[in-house]
């Protein structure tokens, strides 16, 4: 074929699968009506892949859950334990009264979560391809002829930890593609990301192994290994030299292959499956004509499940910067067009303003000299008791937002109402007994939205969901000019919530790293600028809460390793920015003032150097779920550290014996004075009755603690 895409969204236009799940989740529907929506979610692709002219339609790219897990499933990898569950697929992504669910994980450098394999010395790989094969059945009962989509085997198991397996995983790829050749299937893709990583000699080798023995099977459909998120660098003569057919390339964030492909086909990804811009035909044709290649297809860079469904679903956006935008159908339609060599793409914009490089950040005083500065000010007890700043967001506030933008509540009643939640949210931290409080953020839809909506520089869309995980979806904002703060944005209620209590109340922002990292950033300006110009706006917030008598702020940078590129060499130059574009945002602060921080995930250690580097009075981390590993590597870290006391993504209630356990591990590995006492994460997703009982036992283990603190002193 001329054209393809290596994968579409698959939540439906209208978040029809999201709907679909949580109601069979809820009990309110059955399997059979979830199935249903997923067949009429795949038909609806393929008939609008086909109506737009593109020639190779790919199968197997739906998932009810997510496609990583889907392998796990085709493989034969399901743990023993899932297997006497009612629903195995969704107790293994989402755990049940009495089973934990798999681990999750960021998807490579995106914003997409997938279910870790789990994969263990006992696991029998076993082949179970009706899912595959199903789709290309139904596809042809359709009409249409497909290439099913199936994760490779190399990166399955990178991800799994378990490369040792390759032999007896071979042994399944081998009988999948022999099934699928039975089938009548033409091609196949396997995916490979974990390629564009550094990889070693040894993986290296698995890749030649891998794709010698598939390629040397007698009877099999075409073998596309599909490579994306990068350049395949050191891997590309190596699968270049196995027999596979055809080879993806990632043509926007990689460059032009370097070996010599005569006699394979290139899957070019000129079209980006990763942003919303329009593609400029210079460069996309550019890097067309510079492969020299047997064949060449025109392709997306990656599936197309990072961006939404479609532009025209949009009216609320400017037209100037809509005529800029294409989402998913669009970028199918300049697949279709590059490849009938008919382009007439967006107008190359004119060269970008060039802006005054990054301002070296003013410092702060020495931690030494802020921490007593802060003592004298803000006199907090021993291990200070505090929360990381979401409360569980109501269904009335929800309900309430959405009936200020169908213009059925005013204003005016809908921050009555805003205040009222936050004066509860007050109310209930002092009667547990807690030390900083917080307002609870019931303001707030997103973490990152919320502030793109008050920032020009930024649209916000109504339609344009991207799947995060599961049946939750995140609506990315478009930052597509110059970030400027017009007015403060959480001032009013940071300062409404301090006029209520004696206790400090901390203000909470979004760092500028994480507000980038979550949305759809323009291309015409290196992404370090644009950093800099949202540390810039939150710098400016930062000095109005101050101003307005908030005596700590907390920024959160929960996505600095999200951004953190795939390749080594690459790293040291983004961490020294990105910590850089953090103190930018922070260092207007007057020493007095305490600065907070908030990291969400459990390999925090990985990048310990940097978050050192952002040198916050005090950062709070991810730690009761990762089993307080992170104890181990803390040391070191010179300033407050509050690990977290208990896992909050799950409605269970820590016991106090539990909390304090924790607490005295994190003694053992901080000098009392450093220690903060937290949960993992924001309270969010939880109930009120839930985050009531878990923080009265933490505030019991504390007050313990502390009157041992008082006897030894
Ligand atoms: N905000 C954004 N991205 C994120 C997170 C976030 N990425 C990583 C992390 N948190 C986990 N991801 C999510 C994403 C979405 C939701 C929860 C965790 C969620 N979404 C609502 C849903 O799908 O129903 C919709 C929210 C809305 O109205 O905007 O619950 O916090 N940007
Ligand atoms: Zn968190």
């Amino acid at each position: 074929p001329k054209s393809t895409v290596l994968g579409y969204p698959r939540i439906g236009p209208r978040r029809e699968l999201k709907q679909a799940l949580e109601s069979y989740w809820d009990g309110r529907s059955t399997r059979d009506e979830l199935d249903r929506t997923g067949a009429e979610l795949r038909e609806r692709t393929w008939r609008r892949l086909a109506e737009l002219g593109l020639e190779g339609l790919p199968s197997n790219t739906f998932s009810l859950y997510d496609q990583v897990l889907d392998t796990s499933v085709l493989l034969g990898a399901v743990p023993a334990r899932y297997r006497s569950a009612a629903d195995p697929y969704f107790a293994m992504a989402r755990g049940t009264e009495g089973l934990a669910p798999l681990r999750m994980t960021k998807w490579f450098d995106t914003n997409y979560h997938y279910i870790v394999p789990e994969i263990g010395p006992e696991t029998v790989f076993k082949l179970e391809a009706g899912k595959p094969l199903g789709e290309v059945r139904e596809a042809r009962a359709l009409g249409y002829e497909t290439r099913p989509v199936v994760l490779g085997p190399v990166t399955f198991l990178l991800l799994g930890s378990a490369l040792d397996r390759l032999d007896d995983v071979l042994g399944c790829y081998e009988e999948l593609l022999a099934a699928l050749a039975a089938e009548g299937v033409a091609w196949v893709q396997l995916d490979e990301p974990a390629l564009v990583g550094d990889r070693t000699p040894d993986e290296l080798a698995a890749v030649r192994t891998a794709y010698d023995r598939l390629g040397a099977l007698g009877s099999r459909p075409g073998l596309f290994v599909a490579s994306y998120f990068g350049d395949l660098g050191e891997a590309l003569p190596v699968l270049a030299a196995t027999p596979v057919e055809a080879i993806g390339l990632d043509l926007v964030r990689g460059g032009a292959p370097v070996a010599d492909l005569t006699g394979k086909t290139v899957v070019a990804g000129v079209v980006s499956g990763r942003e919303v811009w329009r593609t400029a035909p210079k460069r996309a044709l550019a890097s067309l004509a510079a492969l020299r290649a047997s064949r060449v297809t025109v392709s997306t860079s990656c599936s197309l499940l990072h961006v939404p469904y479609d532009v025209d679903a949009e009216p609320g956006l400017d037209p100037a910067l809509k005529g800029r935008l294409a989402f998913a159908e669009q970028k199918v339609a300049e697949v279709v067009a590059l490849a009938r060599a008919e382009f007439h793409g967006a107008a190359p914009q004119g060269p970008s303003v060039a802006l005054p490089g990054p301002v070296v950040p003013e410092e702060r005083s020495p931690y030494a000299v802020r921490a007593a500065a802060q003592a004298e000010h803000l006199s907090l007890p021993a291990l200070p008791i505090t929360t990381i700043g979401s409360f569980p967001q109501t269904g009335e506030l929800r309900a309430a937002r959405a009936a200020v933008t169908a213009g059925t509540l005013s204003q005016a009643d809908y921050e009555r109402r805003v205040e009222a939640e936050i004066e509860r949210v007050i109310r209930v931290q002092e009667r547990l007994g807690l030390d900083v409080l917080v307002h609870g953020e019931p303001e707030r839809n997103d973490m990152v939205q919320y502030f793109a909506e008050h920032l020009d520089g930024f649209a916000v869309t109504s339609n344009g969901w991207v799947q995060s995980y599961g049946s939750r979806c995140t609506r990315p904002p478009i930052l597509h000019g110059d970030v400027g703060r017009p007015s403060p944005i959480t001032v009013r209620w940071a300062a409404h919530a301090q006029s209520l209590t004696a206790k400090p109340v901390k203000g909470m922002l979004t760092g500028p790293v994480t507000i980038v990292a979550w949305s759809f950033v323009r291309d015409d300006l290196p992404l370090r600028d644009v950093v800099f110009q949202v540390a810039d706006a939150v710098r400016e917030e930062v000095r109005d809460l101050e101003a307005a008598g908030v005596s700590i702020i907390q920024v959160d940078e929960p996505a600095l390793r999200e951004l953190l590129p795939l390749r080594r060499a690459a790293q040291t130059d983004y961490l020294e920015w990105a910590v850089a574009a953090y103190r930018r945002a922070t260092s207007g602060a007057s020493d007095r003032t305490q600065i907070h921080t908030h990291l969400c995930y459990s390999d925090a250690d990985q990048i310990l150097t940097a978050i050192d580097g952002l040198d916050a009075d005090v950062t709070t981390i991810e730690s009761a779920r990762s089993g307080a590993r992170i104890l181990d590597t803390v040391g070191s870290f010179g300033r407050g550290l509050g690990p977290g006391v208990y896992d909050i993504h799950s409605p269970r209630v820590p016991s106090d014996a539990e909390v304090e356990e924790l607490l005295r591990r994190t003694m053992r590995a901080l000098p009392a004075e450093r220690v903060w006492v937290n949960p993992d994460c924001g309270l969010k997703t939880r109930t009120y009755a839930e985050v009531e009982a878990s923080l009265a036992n933490v505030v019991a283990a504390t007050r313990r603690l502390r009157a041992e603190l008082t006897r030894t002193a």
